[in-house]
């Protein structure tokens, strides 16, 4: 693992220009992009997390020091994307509703999109009958769902019912992740599947499709 210390720091404190120096450095240094997300980019922030829960930390910071994350995943999301592409399936990908958060959702759509699957964004705050129209209207092999919030965890159930009711239940595979999802949690309303990051994301979604 290579040393991360400058770059943790400017992603804690929000200095973007800092933090995407620090990052092409680790790449021009040859560093491998899997360990630049993980120990550079993810860890940082689980800091500001545990900052913002000890109270140490606010929302602004907090947001700023998102930011300063997305624009350090904008110089390193073309080397993932450069990896051999076959097509693998379709995804549907959002946040559920009422939940602004897209970090996480963004790399498990880019980790997704680098191994192969074709990625239907829709962002984020996304109702269950918007997640149902867009996978009537794509045929998506998998429903990707993003819940950070515990108090938009019901919003995957919703969906769940809600391609029930609309006939599409069978169609489609639903796999759930963020922070608060657990695996017994996509037990409990009926998920295809759980990751607890972006990689095994990739991984599950391949077992779901019958890829490995
Ligand atoms: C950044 C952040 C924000 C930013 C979001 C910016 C953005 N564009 O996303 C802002 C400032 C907007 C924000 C707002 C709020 N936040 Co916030 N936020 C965070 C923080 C610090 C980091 C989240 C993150 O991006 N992590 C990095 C990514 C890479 O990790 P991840 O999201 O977990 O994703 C990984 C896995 O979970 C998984 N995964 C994620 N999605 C999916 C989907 C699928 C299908 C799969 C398979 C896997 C998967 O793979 C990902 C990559 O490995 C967390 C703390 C934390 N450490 O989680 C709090 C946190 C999530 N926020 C929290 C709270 C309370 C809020 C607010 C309510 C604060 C407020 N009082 O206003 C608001 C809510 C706004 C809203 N309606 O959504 C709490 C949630 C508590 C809870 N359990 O409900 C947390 C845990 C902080 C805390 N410790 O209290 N937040």
């Amino acid at each position: 693992m290579s040393n991360f210390e400058a770059l943790t720091e400017a992603i804690i404190k929000a200095d973007i220009k800092k933090a995407v120096e620090e990052t092409q450095k680790s790449l021009d240094a040859g560093t491998e992009v899997q360990d630049i997300l993980d120990n550079g980019l993810i860890s940082p922030m689980d800091e500001v997390g545990a900052r913002f829960a000890s109270g140490k930390m606010f929302v602004p910071q907090m947001l700023r020091s998102a930011k300063a994350m997305q624009e350090c995943m904008a110089l390193i999301k073309p080397l993932f994307l450069e990896q051999d592409i076959n097509f693998k399936g379709k995804v549907v990908i959002g946040t559920v509703k009422g939940d602004l958060h897209d970090i996480g959702k963004n790399l498990v759509s880019m980790m997704m999109e680098g191994a192969g699957f074709t990625l239907i964004d829709l962002g984020v705050d996304i109702s269950a009958d918007a997640f149902v129209e867009k996978v009537k209207e794509t045929g998506a092999d998998i429903l990707a769902l993003s819940a950070l919030l515990s108090t938009t965890m019901p919003g995957m159930k919703e969906t769940i019912d809600a391609l029930q009711a609309a006939g599409l239940r069978e169609k489609v595979k639903v796999m759930i992740g963020g922070a608060p999802v657990s695996e017994s949690f996509a037990g409990q309303i009926g998920a295809d599947s759980y990751a607890p990051d972006a990689g095994t994301a990739v991984m599950e979604a391949k077992k779901l499709l019958g890829l490995s």
